[in-house]
């Protein structure tokens, strides 16, 4: 299934909107209107514990399951078009919440949808204090803009060495353990982070692009296999 950001944005963008019917027009709305649209139920964009709107992205998905039918979890290293973009510290709102238009751009900044104070709109936002990006499992029609370095070309030979890199993230208690593992030389680096922006700026570093969300006996898993990897370069 596809799904056309652009005619729900123009059906709500300079408006204020309060799906919810609660506290007026707020940066949640944006979501839950998403959320509508993309064909879940209202209930399941409810913000547990203090209400705060990055909490659905921390208790995803054991607070409302049912968004799993949407949504996967990401660590917001790698923004995509059609991202619900979770801030936990957002510099003027602390908590927030967009709907990424484009991935991070050469400026570091990416255009995304949201609400409060502002109406509806689309503007560039910062990636500073992103607790992590909920992805629709549709596909988002129009373009997501190619990344402005070349070296990102995937047919170049020296990329694809460099994607041999991955990053993955699990959870334990309440610590996201994030993993950079290469198959080629049985790297595998395990560390705790919960902060968004470092996240990114490791991924950016190691060029391991996003970090999708394993099972922790997925992670063991790895660990053995890349043990296996150096003993058999020894
Ligand atoms: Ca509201």
């Amino acid at each position: 299934m596809s799904f056309n950001l652009d005619a729900w944005f123009n059906a709500i963008r300079d408006k204020h909107i309060d799906v919810d019917g609660a506290l007026g027009a707020q940066c949640h709305d944006v979501f839950l209107s998403y959320l509508l649209a993309l064909g879940g139920v209202k209930n399941d964009g409810h913000a547990p514990r203090d209400g705060s709107t990055h909490y659905v992205w921390t208790d995803f998905p054991n607070h409302r399951p049912g968004l799993t039918r949407i949504f996967t979890k990401h660590a917001g290293a790698n923004i995509q078009r059609g991202d619900v973009v979770f801030y936990s510290h957002y510099p003027y709102a602390g908590t927030h919440v967009a709907v990424a238009q484009t991935g991070v751009r050469s400026d570091g900044t990416y255009v995304g949808i949201d609400q409060n104070p502002n109406t509806v709109q689309s503007r560039p936002l910062p990636t500073s204090g992103i607790v992590g990006v909920l992805r629709p499992k549709q596909h988002i029609l129009g373009n997501t803009p190619s990344k402005p370095s070349p070296k990102n070309n995937p047919t170049d030979p020296q990329e694809e060495d460099e994607m041999k890199t991955a990053g993955f993230f699990y959870r334990r208690g309440g610590d996201l353990i994030c993993i950079i593992t290469n198959p080629v030389s049985g790297l595998f680096h395990e560390y705790a982070a919960n902060d968004g922006v470092y996240n990114s700026k490791i991924a950016t570093a190691f060029g391991t692009g996003d970090f999708p969300e394993i099972s922790v006996s997925h992670a063991r898993k790895l660990e053995e296999d890349m043990a296996k990897v150096r003993e058999g370069k020894r």
